[in-house]
């Protein structure tokens, strides 16, 4: 699937009444597969497709001329803790985001960032008025093509002081601060003139960036309705990839609550937080996510020397950059069927699990039946792991090895009944 954890999904949990800090792991849950990642800095190596694709839209956005100037942070470190990445951004205890099922824990205070809004906040409180802060983020998360544990975003704000919106638009009806519960999630605020303007900007800006770098004449756009504890009004933008629409970004005006918390009382602002990887993929059209991470020369060379002028912010000229795939190798998949435990399975954590053995040679992982047992009310999944190596064939010994591990470790692992 190329969906996320929807909007949906997220509303509908926050009506459970479960306090997700309570459930961390006092010593973490990092496993080694992240650990080794941490410090790549794929965005920051030069010719790397990630790094390319940040330059494109720094460039971009170093052109606007219609506000304060944006600044440019890629070098935050990716550890932060949970009052940047969830406190500050208004999420609530209860916001299944905050679980050890989907986060990254040092300790109960200090994460791996799932997102680059972890960065507002100290930012907006630092004065800065326009940024982008590109960085790696991290999430327990599904297995396929479009999404992996460590990917990296690009977070763009762009605040509004009363003077400029003015400027936008002059005698518009101002917005009062309202203390109602949910006021901001009302028609009345998401049509407030000055919540209209900006985000008519933010829209505005967000599709002249998309076609500036993508440049596609023929790219399909659509906005869908999001939600977020930050921003109000909320969207997402999915692009047409290979005949499916594939979420790229996530963005929304920013949550007055928050623009009053960091000292900007009748500003307002805008955000966006970005897929560098899906943006890749569809720009050079790069069919799996997991090519960011090889070694392949046959994948480095087709971008080596892209960008005449590492050192520099200058335009890059992508137009006749296309990834050609070396001969896709064959897959293969193994079926595996269990009993789940009464409580405490999480789908992420098998996912996990199968990425500490088999490592990227698991391509997708889907379920393909699920039963309850009617007399003892069990439940029983089964699920396909497809393999596929992108670099070489795979032997029958090889995956038969990483199969033999898998079964004989899962049971005591995930306390599953293998069947
Ligand atoms: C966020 O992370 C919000 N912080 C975005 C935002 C910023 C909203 C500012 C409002 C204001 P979301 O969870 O939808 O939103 O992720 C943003 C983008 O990251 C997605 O659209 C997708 O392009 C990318 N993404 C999410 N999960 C993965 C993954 N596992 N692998 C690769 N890319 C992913
Ligand atoms: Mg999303």
């Amino acid at each position: 699937t190329t969906t996320d954890v929807t909007a949906e999904l997220i509303k509908k949990d926050l009506t459970s009444n479960i306090d997700y800090t309570a459930t961390i792991p006092l010593n973490g849950n990092i496993p080694n597969t992240i650990t080794e990642k941490l410090g790549k800095n794929l965005h920051l190596t030069t010719d790397h497709p990630l790094n390319l694709i940040k330059k494109k839209i720094q460039h971009h956005f170093a052109q606007q001329k219609d506000g304060p100037a944006f600044k440019f942070y890629d070098e935050f470190s990716p550890r932060v803790t949970s009052k940047q990445n969830f406190d500050e951004l208004l999420f609530p205890k209860n916001h299944v985001g905050r679980s050890a099922n989907d986060t990254y824990y040092y300790s109960r205070d200090q994460l791996l960032r799932t997102h680059t809004s972890a960065h507002q906040t100290h930012l907006l409180r630092d004065s800065q008025r326009a940024f982008l802060v590109t960085g790696d983020v991290y999430r327990r998360d599904t297995i396929d093509s479009v999404h992996y544990p460590i990917f990296h975003q690009m977070e763009g704000v762009r605040t509004f002081t009363p003077a400029e919106l003015a400027k936008l638009a002059p005698n518009s009806a101002k917005l009062e601060y309202n203390s109602a519960t949910n006021y901001y999630e009302d028609a009345e605020y998401k049509n407030n003139e000055e919540v209209k303007l900006v985000e008519a900007h933010l829209k505005k800006s967000l599709e002249d960036m998309i076609r500036d770098v993508i440049g596609h004449p023929d790219m399909q756009i659509r906005w869908i309705n999001a939600y977020f504890p930050f921003t109000s009004p909320s969207w997402e933008m999915e692009i047409l990839f290979q005949d499916k629409w594939l979420e790229v970004l996530g963005c929304g005006v920013v949550h007055p609550s928050i623009m009053t918390n960091c000292g900007l009382i009748d500003s307002r602002g805008w955000a966006f937080g970005l897929g560098l990887e899906r943006l890749a993929m569809i720009l050079f059209e790069i069919p799996d996510i997991r090519l960011f991470w090889t070694q392949d020369s046959r994948f480095h060379n087709q971008f080596r020397g892209v960008d005449k002028n590492p050192k520099e912010l200058t335009h890059i000229d992508i137009k006749n950059v296309k990834f050609q795939s070396y001969s896709k190798y064959p897959s293969c998949f193994k079926d595996m069927t269990f009993w789940l435990p009464t409580e405490g399975f999480h789908e992420n954590s098998y996912y996990e699990f199968l990425r500490s053995i088999g490592g990227d040679l698991i391509e997708n992982v889907e379920m393909i039946d699920q039963f309850k047992h009617p007399k003892n009310g069990k439940t029983s999944q089964c699920y396909r792991i497809h393999y596929r190596s992108m670099e070489r064939n795979l032997t029958n010994e090889e995956i038969d090895k990483i199969q033999t591990e898998i079964r004989s470790k899962i049971e005591k692992h995930l306390n599953v009944q293998l069947r």
